[in-house]
């Protein structure tokens, strides 16, 4: 099904300069760029889309991460846009995902996992709406 999705390129991977290697992949595989913008999260932005994770022991420290410095946002669009922008991404701990994948190639600790993206139809919904609210 054609569907859009909400990637966001984390602080780290913004850093160390994969910006254009990591986008590329996604270009390669057919998806469009609908949006993209290199922006910094704001503390409203990250409670929103980690709303589901407030509590856990490690979610202090992710809003720290996503907010101290920029990312990049983008919407994507395509046939099956969420998964296939899952399965490129990969597993969420560096140290589970395969070779080959965004954070198996660029990442090394779940502190720094590189990426960001939605992980169902309704979810890619909501989150463009936190990080783009002009989309429609
Ligand atoms: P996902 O990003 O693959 O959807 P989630 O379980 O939704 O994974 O977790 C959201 C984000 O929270 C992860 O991408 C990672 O940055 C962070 N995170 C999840 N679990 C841990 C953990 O145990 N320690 C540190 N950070 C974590
Ligand atoms: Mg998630």
């Amino acid at each position: 099904m054609q569907e859009k999705t909400y990637v966001m390129l984390k602080p780290d991977a913004v850093s160390n300069r994969h910006i254009g290697e990591i986008i590329a992949r996604f270009e390669r595989v057919g998806l469009n760029l609908e949006r993209l913008e290199l922006a910094n999260v704001t503390p409203e932005q990250a409670a929103a889309n980690y709303a589901e994770h407030e509590g856990k022991p490690f979610y202090e420290g992710l809003v720290k991460y996503i907010t101290s410095g920029a990312v990049v946002k983008m919407v994507l669009s395509g046939e099956d846009a969420v998964v296939i922008c899952r399965k490129l991404m990969g597993a969420t701990n560096p140290k589970d995902a395969a070779p080959g994948t965004i954070r198996g190639d660029f990442g090394l600790v779940m502190d720094a996992n590189v990426i960001h993206g939605s992980d169902s139809p309704e979810s890619a919904q909501r989150e463009i709406g936190i990080f783009f609210p002009d989309f429609s």
